[in-house]
């Protein structure tokens, strides 16, 4: 078979990218490894911004994520049994937008394979990409019902099959991949109770950080710094939420609603960025090209800003043979994705640094929260890039 565009990985970024094709009536073929059922239903992301949803609704593809998705306008720091409220809609009149990423996958899903017609294959074994630096490249898989090795043939090849994915490996040894590694865990959990607070809620605890971020009515996610590799297993119903009580308490409210924990995993707090993230004819977009520690909730944001520039650059081309979308593909996205590193990084400071055991770093951090509740200036910075940089490019 012979498609203009292979897709690898059916995330936000692979499904967006399709969609996008396919309005513009452009043959492409999903190719991913989990079934549809899985895909639909793994919890991750929930946080999106203002203008990633502008840009679904302007491709058609918000309809359900604004009719279901809750707004935030504030979130809150609690410091030494202190809340701070801070409220960055009234210093931007922006907000944040709360849809859980299995729903935005659902929708992304069902829009590019039952209304746009998208081809889509699940379940696939063994991706492998040939002949990337030419200008016939390949891709092959195995097919999960027939068993057979299947062989198309493509213009593009993109790599949206997220942090553990193949695409990335046939970058020639000398692609540039930045790596840094926070040296920090965090047991990722989501409990099957409503929020206890009205909003995203940093828990900053010599224990380590905590974080509290509701998801819907039923279910909330949060967060324990824990050591990097720990077992999820030594965290008992229990040891969990005596954690969660005292790194979260403050002195004017009542104790967190407790519940049956649904998911409870360690991730590693690491980023990567590869550079450039275009190789020949493959195009790298979303986790594949760069990954950032969930610490500021970015990721799935990045994913849909290269998908955005990705699925537009393609169309053009394909369409009208304007390469100039492609051709600056991978330097506008890396302007985002730098951006949200930095941010990332910065945070990062923040949450950990009064469990750091180092007194000075403790201090620091002290004095970064005390700033950032007092200055305005330090507000407004903080609120502008906790939302994100509004324009779409
Ligand atoms: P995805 O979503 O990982 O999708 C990649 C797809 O590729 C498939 N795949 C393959 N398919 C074929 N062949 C192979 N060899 C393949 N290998 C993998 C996978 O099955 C999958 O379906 O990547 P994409 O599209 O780039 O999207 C990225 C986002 O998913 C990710 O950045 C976010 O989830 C990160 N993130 C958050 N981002 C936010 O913007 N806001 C948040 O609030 C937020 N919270 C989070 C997060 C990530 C988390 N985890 C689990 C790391 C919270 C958590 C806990």
């Amino acid at each position: 078979p012979r498609f203009p565009v292979v897709i690898v990985g059916a995330g936000p970024a692979g499904l967006t990218i399709g969609n996008i094709l396919r309005a513009a009536s452009i043959d492409c073929l999903v190719l991913e490894v989990e079934t549809r059922e899985f895909i639909e239903r793994r919890p991750r992301a929930g946080v999106i911004e203002e203008w990633a949803v502008r840009g679904l609704e302007e491709r058609g593809l918000a309809a359900n994520l604004l009719q279901r998705a809750e707004l935030h306008t504030q979130c809150e720091f609690r410091v030494e049994r202190e809340r701070h409220r801070f409220s960055y809609t009234e210093l931007t009149g922006h907000h944040h937008f709360v849809y859980p990423q299995p729903l935005l996958v659902t929708d992304l899903v069902r829009e590019y394979a039952d209304v746009r017609g998208g081809a889509i294959r699940f379940g696939v074994r063994d991706v492998q990409l040939h002949g990337m630096d030419s200008d016939r490249p390949t891709v092959s898989y195995t097919d999960p019902v027939s068993g057979q090795r299947e062989l198309v043939h493509c213009e593009f090849v993109l790599g949206c099959d997220g942090a553990r994915g193949v695409t990335r490996s046939v970058l020639p040894p000398q692609a540039g991949i930045a790596r840094q590694d926070y040296g920090i865990g965090w047991l990722a959990l989501l409990a099957e109770a409503p929020p206890s607070s009205d909003c995203v809620v940093f828990g900053i605890h010599p224990r380590g950080f905590a974080g509290h971020m509701p998801r819907s009515p039923e279910v909330t996610r949060y967060y324990l710094e824990c050591p990097p590799g720990d077992d999820p297993e030594n965290w008992s119903h229990e040891r969990v939420w005596t954690e969660l009580q005292e790194r979260l308490a403050a002195a004017d409210r009542p104790p967190l609603t407790e519940g049956r924990l649904i998911e409870k995993r360690v991730l590693d707090m690491h980023n990567y960025v590869v550079e450039p993230m275009v190789f020949g004819r493959l195009f790298l977009a979303g986790d594949a090209a760069h990954l950032t520690a969930p610490i500021a909730a970015k990721g799935m944001n990045l994913a849909l800003h290269d998908a955005f520039l990705l699925g537009d650059g393609l169309v053009a081309h394909l369409t009208k043979g304007d390469s100039s979308g492609l051709d600056g593909y991978s330097a506008a996205c890396l302007g985002r994705v730098w951006d949200y590193q930095e941010f990332s990084q910065w945070l990062s400071d923040v949450y950990h640094g009064m469990s750091s055991g180092d007194a000075y770093r403790a201090g620091t951090t002290l004095a970064r929260l005390r700033r950032l509740f007092e200055s305005p200036a330090a507000a407004a910075s903080f609120a502008e890039q906790y939302l994100g940089k509004s324009s779409a490019s």
